[in-house]
């Protein structure tokens, strides 16, 4: 707890220096401005959700309305090899920059971690096509619908869509992978880790071709949820070549810490920092239990006792 105070508290302080008069503000916080995402409302989902604009994505080709504005930031922990785009759930009006990113960063992933719609709030647009309506013609960019399942072994929170993705006739089109979860709680925690573990799991399946560019990751502000899942999955890499530095260090805490300095709120409340922890131990202990079997659904899982409050958690 009081690690993730640490975090809160430099953020919160950084921010607050933003709010001064740029000549009053002194060494890196002119880093964290967030310049560019001021007064572009209809393009972001949250009024206090905005991208750095040293890590801000900006779309490539914008001379329709020049302007080159997502609500998007790359990640990257300083020892990984993992990048990411994170981003807000796309909203109607920003349906085509989303698929103008995908296209132009290459990216083969989508990881959406949240429903369209909880307690009532639309939480993230359909922003991709279906059986029913499988042509979304954005104009510059097209994606068709090709097929949608629950993977094998799963509960019905995990949900695979496949679609195609082209430009212009002379380009050749790609597939690219949407994979929701459909069972994390904005604020709060999954029941259990395991259908995270298999969701990096299936995005390491999906994301496999060599040229891939970034994993696109979202919730619904692309902070909390999007940041915990951005750190067990870079953890979980790191551990699996051997990477993570000695026992002495505090992974998830450096992961964290060096998340934030991209994007606002990663991670964002003690209970996803901790689940950060319990996500990592699940996959050792599933790791050690199934020993040379892949599958994160191979062993039945324990549920979870009875939640406990955040201030409690630990
Ligand atoms: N966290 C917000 C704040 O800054 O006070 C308030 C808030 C709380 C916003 C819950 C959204 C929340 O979730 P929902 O969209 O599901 O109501
Ligand atoms: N105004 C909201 C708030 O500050 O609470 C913005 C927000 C909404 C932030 C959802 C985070 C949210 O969660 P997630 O990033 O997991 O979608």
């Amino acid at each position: 707890a009081e690690r993730f105070q640490k975090i809160e508290i430099y953020e919160k302080k950084r921010l607050a220096l933003l709010m001064l008069p740029q000549a009053m503000r002194s060494g890196r916080t002119t880093d964290f401005s967030i310049g560019a995402a001021l007064e572009k409302g209809l393009k972001n989902r949250y009024n206090n959700i905005w991208p750095f604009d040293h890590s801000r994505v900006k779309i490539k080709e914008c001379q329709d309305d020049h302007d080159d504005y997502i609500n998007a930031s790359f990640l990257k922990a300083p020892s990984s090899e993992r990048s990411y785009i994170a981003t807000q759930g796309p909203l109607p009006s920003t349906f085509l920059d989303f698929w103008k990113v995908i296209w132009e960063q290459n990216s083969r992933v989508i990881v959406m971690l949240t429903r369209e719609f909880e307690m009532g709030r639309v939480k993230c647009h359909r922003y991709w096509p279906t059986s029913e309506e499988p042509i979304l013609d954005l104009g510059p960019v097209m994606v068709t619908f090709l097929k949608e399942y629950l993977p094998d072994g799963g509960d019905e929170t995990v949900v695979v869509r496949q679609m195609k993705i082209s430009r212009s006739s002379q380009e050749p089109e790609r597939t690219v992978t949407l994979i929701q979860y459909t069972g994390w709680p904005d604020f709060g925690v999954p029941e259990t880790p395991l259908e995270v573990l298999k969701v990096v799991q299936l995005t390491n399946e999906f994301n496999s071709s060599p040229q891939a560019g970034p994993i696109v990751v979202h919730c619904s502000a692309g902070c909390g949820r999007t940041g915990a899942f951005c750190v067990i999955d870079t953890l979980l890499a790191q551990s699996r070549q051997n990477q993570l530095k000695a026992a002495t260090t505090d992974a998830v805490f450096e992961t964290v810490s060096a998340f934030r300095e991209q994007r606002l709120s990663m991670v964002q409340t003690l209970r996803q920092y901790v689940f950060c922890y319990e996500a990592l131990l699940w996959d050792k202990s599933m790791e050690l239990a199934n020993a040379g079997r892949t599958s994160a659904w191979a062993i039945p899982a324990p549920r979870r006792p009875a939640h406990k409050s955040a201030s409690t958690a630990e």
